[in-house]
């Protein structure tokens, strides 16, 4: 979508406002209490209503689900490709109404809901790819004679997936694609702040061809949809991207729950790094680090939370970027020429308040909210703080909020050791002309995406599988070549074929 084009932007421009100014109400209807989504971008303003979930829709979406998991396996991998090719190919064609969506219901700009329209459906080639290569007959293991040896992968029931608001529509497509490509129905928690995009991605897979059995939408908060879904004996695995307080509940309640041992995939935060040293280039720097700290309006998991420049060069990179900064447009999302848009909603806006007020400093920059746009929504003022240490950051700030860290030239290990102190490792940023220094962070810190003088979000499905350990998650990443194996059982078969006259096609395992 290039919106520098008129011929392409005029029209598009067009569809987007049309497609905005509709109500996005969901209709199906479920027994739980009705919720009206408001824009962040506009409180005054209702985007649509849903009614979420009740104890009796949960029944019975896990009773429809567990009774018809097993024939979406047996379909095999490349009949359930075709379906979320379908998929991708409907996600594509209704892209004015996700970009309209995806900036009333998230605040989300137009670029970036643009991203989130082409990576869900690249979550479904991708996925869709590895099943036709995965999930087909069952492979014959060279083996002893007399024996016929074979190896399978298939889905392991009712997987639960359970995403957050920053990605309404990729994180959410994606967790749901993988696990109905490696042969699994699911239940299907959007945030509960964003379940109208979840809703009509849903209705797109439907519509796709995924059987109404095999996939639920479940809308609702955590303590009412997430934790009994999580405590139900049917659901045989969990997918979950957001904090990661919340994914250690969740492996709690797994753990406490009788019957059978299930996986959690669990994608959560990141107190994210960039490392600049005298011999960056302070340009490509500073574009990144801003890109990287206060794109999406910093409320992504791999953004830029504190920026480590060599105090050589330090002076220069931060006047540079407090003038970067100065221009960026804070405002409607559904304007072209805005760089951030909203917070998600008021409770963040507070807690970002609240971190700021604790660091008890003025900070070093801040990019103005015009006064008739943060009326409207709940907007949060871009800005920038000096710590005196990256051991000060003692939590992920999820929100336009940069750190900077000075550290003298000889002290490049303490700042790594202070970095790899927080626990997490999701993203880095490493800028460095010189090869050594980018190995020796690289190595130290071993995150689960390092980039290299270049910005550290937007990974590219299939080519930059994204994701963190230690605090920032399980694996397996997402987008990447082995993604679906944890979504999936492992079937080892063993004949003795002299025992069966060497006949092994008794069990019809192909
Ligand atoms: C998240 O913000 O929850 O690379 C993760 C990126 C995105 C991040 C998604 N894939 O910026």
């Amino acid at each position: 979508l290039d919106l520098a084009d008129p011929a392409v932007r005029e029209p598009a421009l067009a569809a987007v406002r049309a497609a905005a100014a509709r109500d996005w109400s969901d209709a199906a209807q479920r027994r739980g209490p009705s919720r009206e989504v408001r824009s962040p971008a506009d409180r005054a303003a209702l985007v649509g209503t849903v009614r979420e979930a009740g104890p009796a829709d949960l029944d019975a979406a896990l009773a429809a689900a567990a009774a018809a998991w097993r024939g979406w396996d047996a379909r095999g991998g490349a009949a359930r490709a075709a379906v979320l090719e379908r998929a991708a190919d409907l996600i594509e064609a209704h892209r004015f109404e996700f970009l309209a969506l995806l900036a009333r219901e998230a605040g989300k700009t137009l670029p970036d809901g643009h991203a989130e329209v082409r990576e869900a459906a690249d979550f479904c080639r991708w996925y869709a790819a590895r099943a036709r290569e995965w999930f087909g007959p069952p492979r014959e293991l060279a083996g002893p004679t007399g024996e016929r040896n074979t190896w399978a992968l298939a889905g392991r029931g009712v997987f639960a997936c359970i995403s957050p608001w920053n990605f309404p529509l990729a994180i959410f497509t994606g967790q749901v694609a993988a696990a109905l490509a490696a042969g699994n129905a699911v239940a299907a928690k959007p945030a509960e702040q964003t379940p109208l995009v979840a809703a009509l991605a849903v209705r797109l897979l439907h519509e796709a061809g995924v059987p109404r059995e095999v996939l639920h939408l479940l809308p609702g908060d955590g303590p009412s949809v997430g934790a009994p879904l999580v405590a139900d004996p049917r659901v045989a695995g969990v997918a979950f991207t957001g904090g990661t307080e919340t994914a250690q509940a969740i492996a709690r309640s797994l753990a406490a729950r009788p019957g059978p041992l299930v996986p959690l995939i669990a994608e959560t935060g990141g107190i994210n790094a960039m490392v600049v040293d005298s011999s960056a280039l302070p340009e490509q720097a500073v574009q990144d680090a801003l890109t990287s700290a206060f794109g999406s309006a910093g409320q992504r998991c791999s953004a830029l939370r504190v920026l480590c420049v060599q105090e050589e060069i330090a002076d220069r990179v931060l006047g540079m970027l407090a003038g970067a900064a100065a221009e960026l447009r804070v405002g409607d999302p559904l304007d072209p020429a805005t760089d951030v848009g909203p917070v998600i909603d008021e409770e963040a806006r507070e807690g970002l308040e609240a971190w700021c007020r604790g660091l008890a400093t003025a900070p070093l920059f801040e990019v103005p909210v015009p006064p008739d746009v943060a009326r409207r929504g709940t907007f949060f003022a871009p800005r920038a703080y000096a710590l005196p240490s990256v051991r000060a950051l003692t939590r992920e700030v999820f929100g336009p909020v940069l750190h900077v860290v000075r550290w003298r030239g000889g002290a490049l290990d303490a700042l790594l050791d202070d970095i790899a102190a927080s626990g997490f490792a999701l993203t880095l940023g490493v800028h460095s002309r010189i090869e050594s220094v980018q190995r020796r962070v690289a190595e130290r810190l071993r995150v689960g995406n390092t980039y290299v003088n270049r910005n550290q979000i937007g990974a590219v499905v299939g080519v930059q599988p994204f994701g963190g350990h230690g605090l920032s998650g399980t694996g397996p990443k997402a987008g990447g070549p082995v993604t679906l194996i944890r979504f999936a059982t492992e079937l080892t078969v063993s004949v003795n074929t002299a025992a069966t006259g060497g006949n092994a096609s008794l069990l019809a395992l192909d």
